[in-house]
């Protein structure tokens, strides 16, 4: 994440968080837009937006509904507007250099919970990850049919309910079952409930952020997950940062090297493979050991 986001303290967040819920409560739009558009002009952080703004707010929301003190409509009404926040967030969000990787989300069949998974696809997007959002209640024959064919690196499934445990240890073990190497993640408020008696779940995340790092051990763990691609991307990019710190243009490091400036270019972009005797000239010119380029 940006190191410039702005992280509030409490009492600040909780004022905005009060103000928030009055307003979308009360259906006070312009109130509501006004502060959607403070947040985006002073760089609030992301994961502070989302785990404590729009969370507190639309527990708050919908307990009144639960508690039978609003209508499903206002409720409604409210998770639209967080639904709309999110989009301005994620459209104000620079995406990285993708890392490789492909994770598919969906929550469970039967449950239309999905605030915590599209936050959860958005923190995987702000950290590389080619994400594939499926949405809410997926059906588990449809879902497994096309996690055969489409076979990502990794599903991430979630589920808010004790009920549908289940349906989601079915589906958990078909996905292992395609003996595809695919990684299984699990979250959500009922996930936890089966996370350590359940064999086939490679990893549990509490929330949303916590879910990238989880997955992130897996695949610095299982370096094999890693493609080609996302290697060639790491490596790129270090070079053309040290290219860049010994003040060389391309033109330069190709005469150093005796390799054409082109196939350079296309290197610092992670577009071309590179043999061990091109890495060492690289390394060679630009003064560092070749382990070093290839390193995490
Ligand atoms: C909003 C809401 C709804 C909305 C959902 C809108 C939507 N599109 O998502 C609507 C109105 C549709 C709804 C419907 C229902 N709901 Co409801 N709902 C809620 C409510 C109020 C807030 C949930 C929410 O989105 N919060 C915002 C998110 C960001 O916060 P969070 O849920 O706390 O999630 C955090 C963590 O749990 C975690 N997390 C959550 N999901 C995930 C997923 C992943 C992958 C990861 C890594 C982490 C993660 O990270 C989040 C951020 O830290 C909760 C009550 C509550 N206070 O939690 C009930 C609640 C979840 N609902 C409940 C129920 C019972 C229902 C209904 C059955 C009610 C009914 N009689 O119709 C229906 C079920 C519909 C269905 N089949 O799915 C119960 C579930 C009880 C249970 N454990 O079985 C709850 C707990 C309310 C209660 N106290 O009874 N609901």
């Amino acid at each position: 994440m940006n190191s410039n986001w702005y992280v509030p303290p409490k009492t600040e967040i909780q004022a905005v968080s009060k103000q928030l819920t009055s307003s979308l409560v009360n259906g006070h739009y312009n109130q509501a837009n006004l502060i959607s558009r403070m947040l985006i002009s002073q760089q609030w952080s992301p994961a502070v937006i989302y785990l404590d703004l729009i969370r507190s707010t639309l527990n708050h929301i919908g307990n009144l509904w639960h508690q039978g003190k609003i209508l499903i409509t206002e409720e409604h009404r409210a998770t639209q507007f967080c639904l709309l926040l999110m989009d301005r967030v994620r459209n104000n969000f620079r995406l990285p250099t993708p890392n490789g990787m492909k994770i598919s989300m969906a929550a469970i069949e039967d449950d239309t919970h999905v605030i915590g998974l599209y936050m959860t696809a958005d923190f995987f997007r702000w950290d590389g990850w080619n994400v594939e959002l499926l949405g809410s209640s997926i059906p588990n024959n449809d879902l497994i049919k096309y996690i055969d064919t489409t076979v990502p690196n990794f599903v991430l499934l979630s589920c808010t309910f004790p009920k549908s445990n289940q349906k989601l240890e079915q589906a958990i073990e078909s996905i292992k079952l395609l003996n595809k190497g695919i990684k299984v993640l699990v979250g959500g408020p009922a996930a936890s409930l089966i996370k350590d008696s359940n064999k086939y779940i490679d990893g549990f995340a509490s929330d949303p952020l916590e879910a990238t790092y989880v997955a992130n051990k897996l695949v610095k763990t299982n370096p094999a997950l890693v493609p080609l691609e996302s290697v060639l991307l790491s490596l790129g990019d270090k070079i053309h940062t040290v290219r860049k710190n010994r003040n060389l243009s391309q033109s330069e490091l190709s005469k150093q090297s005796g390799l054409a400036r082109t196939f350079i270019s296309a290197v610092e972009q992670g577009k071309q493979n590179v043999s061990l005797g091109s890495l060492k000239s690289i390394s060679d010119s630009l003064g560092v050991e070749m382990a070093t380029l290839l390193s995490d």
